[in-house]
């Protein structure tokens, strides 16, 4: 039986960058909050993904928090693109900046969340057998935080040393001398496999896809650059805010890959390709890219031939050369030296499409063709994403479905901030909003501003409850369909679509109509009176966000 631990006006899950902000956003507005944390630090995606290389694909400046212009300029970056340990840093300093910690409970995971209609209070429960009560839910659990493991047989088996990228170790892990085994491709072992190649006796890489990716040219800050960026700042955040991927300073795509003649084309393609813009530098070339599929396909012929001229072994380079799939439909990673890799002695490539994983043993593993041993293993599988958070948590509503049974056909939300049938929760960047397809940060920073506000709003009309409308949420899901439709993302098995889960729904999960236009759409749904939500209340005093707690909070340890 649970202790019941105390009743807030609001429950954060998750301490990363959406939790922490949500927490100062809510103690400023003078709320109640607790924010429950599995790891036992703050950052989020940043605290679990300590791989080797482990990287932003988004320039550090930009992936910076905005709220705050002490913060902005109390902190400088070290290197253009930010590296795990320093972004780690960063939230850290964040957390200590606002006194943050200590409405953190650390080490504590959210197994339950049940909303009762009658108390108007949600039930939190978590694996350390705590039982908190609270208005609102603010869900800040990431879209990237539940690592998938395939369910290869024998993988108990196994007697080296076995990691997954996104519950690396905290200590450092040194592969020097040892022979190593990564599976997947995807945007981390991309980054991963040049650091690893360094290190290892050997380095076996197991391919079922080959992808694109774009070198990201890092290097130390430019500081002049910096402090003209913090300078312009509100100039460049209001770029970014009309923009379609929340970013400024990339010039505007031209209209149509396909009016370029091919040497003016390629020359283009070329000067992006040398910006170390990466992801948006590229996919921000031609208005067409992600949507006509010769037009994307000049895009990724150029990558290819890239591919093609760093790798020196013809059959290897072959094996990476992404093909029937459109470039950018799946995230397109960034890189350090990822191609050049395969030119080491000490690497090599094996095609599990043609010769796929049967089991993993004890001392590797064994494909249809034959065994391999190794004296570490590393699954770079990649994360149930968007929905594996929240649907682990068993969120249900007393009286109705889980979130689980909701979404068995595939998430549906509205803004991708709240679901119907599951009043006073948010979920922070959840699945039918931007989020993935944008810069996070200003993602995050959007929705929590949007949350917190709306709780404010039922506070100040003297109301306790709001969920959207089912009408709502159907055209909201038709739309986001729509506007995916209308693109190239369907075509690729990504995470996005829910591909490389088995089983899971085969939906376009974020939403892709740009940041510039969502933002805008959820301010007109604030003024026109919260379009498409119903609020009702106060339902009951004990929750009644005017009237002082009954219990005072306990004290948590600092
Ligand atoms: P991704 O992008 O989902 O990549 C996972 C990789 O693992 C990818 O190459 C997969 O191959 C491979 N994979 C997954 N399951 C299997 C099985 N069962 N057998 C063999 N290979 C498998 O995850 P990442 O962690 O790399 O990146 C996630 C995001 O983090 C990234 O997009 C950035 O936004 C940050 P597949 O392509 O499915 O054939």
């Amino acid at each position: 039986m649970s202790a019941e631990t105390g009743q807030f006006d609001v429950i954060v899950v998750g301490a990363g960058l959406s939790g922490l902000y949500a927490l100062y956003r809510l103690r400023e507005r003078g709320f109640t909050a607790r924010v429950l944390e599995a790891g036992s630090g703050v950052g989020g995606t940043w605290y679990w993904n300590r791989y080797p290389g482990a990287r932003c694909d988004v320039e550090s400046v930009q992936y910076s928090y905005s709220f705050s212009k002490e913060l902005r300029q109390e902190w400088t970056w070290s290197e253009r693109y930010g590296g795990q340990p320093e972004i780690l840093r960063y939230i850290n300093f964040v957390a200590d900046r606002f006194d943050l910690r200590r409405d953190i409970q650390f080490n504590t995971r959210v197994v339950s969340a049940v909303f009762n209609d009658e108390t108007n209070l949600w039930s939190v429960e978590t694996d350390q057998g705590d039982l908190f009560s609270a208005t609102y839910c603010i869900m800040a659990t990431g879209c990237l935080s539940t690592p998938y493991e395939p369910d290869y047989p024998g993988l108990g088996d196994y007697q080296g040393d076995l990691y997954h990228t996104g519950r690396w170790p905290h200590e450092e892990v040194d592969f020097s001398g040892m022979r190593v085994g990564v599976i997947g491709t995807g945007a981390t072992a991309i980054q991963l496999i040049p650091v690893v190649a360094k290190q290892a006796q050997h380095l076996t890489v197991f391919q079922r896809t080959a992808n694109y990716s774009i070198p990201g040219h890092n290097q130390p800050a430019d500081s002049e650059a910096d402090r003209e960026f913090e300078a312009n700042f509100d100039a460049r955040y209001d770029k970014a805010r009309h923009s379609f991927a929340g970013m400024s300073g990339y010039s505007s795509p031209r209209v149509s890959a396909l009016e370029d003649e091919p040497a003016e084309r390629n020359r283009y393609f070329e000067e992006r390709w040398a910006s170390g813009g990466g992801t948006f530098a590229m996919l921000t070339t031609y208005r067409d890219l992600l949507v006509n599929p010769e037009a994307n396909d000049l895009a990724a012929e150029f990558v290819r031939e890239k591919i093609r001229s760093i790798v020196k072994d013809p059959a290897v380079a072959e094996l990476l050369t992404p093909r029937n799939q459109p470039i950018g439909a799946k995230r397109l990673p960034v890189d350090t030296f990822y191609f050049e890799t395969y030119n080491r002695d000490n690497v090599s490539l094996v095609d599990i499409r043609s010769a796929p994983i049967e089991r993993v043993t004890a001392k590797g593993l064994r494909t249809s063709e034959r065994a391999y041993e190794f004296d570490a293993l590393i699954l770079a599988t990649g994360f149930d994403a968007m929905t594996g958070a929240l649907l682990a948590m068993n969120v249900r509503r007393e009286s109705g479905p889980t979130l689980k049974e909701a979404w068995a056909e595939g998430p549906k939300s509205y803004l991708g901030i709240m679901v119907a049938g599951f009043p006073n929760m948010f979920t922070i960047t959840g699945p039918g909003s931007p989020s993935v397809k944008m810069n996070m940060i200003y993602a995050i920073e959007q929705h929590v501003e949007w949350a917190v506000d709306c709780i404010d709003h039922l506070r100040s009309q003297g109301l306790d409850r709001i969920a959207p409308t089912e009408t709502a949420q159907e055209d909201w899901v038709e739309h986001a369909r729509e506007v995916a439709e209308t693109t190239l993302m369907p075509e690729a098995d990504s995470w996005y679509m829910g591909a490389n889960i088995p089983g899971k729904p085969r939906v376009f999960m974020p939403y892709f109509g740009g940041f510039e236009r969502y933002w805008q759409l959820c301010n007109e749904i604030v003024a026109d009176g919260y379009r498409g939500f119903e609020t009702s209340g106060p339902h009951d005093l004990a929750a009644n966000l005017t009237e002082p707690r009954k219990d005072p909070v306990p004290a948590l340890p600092s």
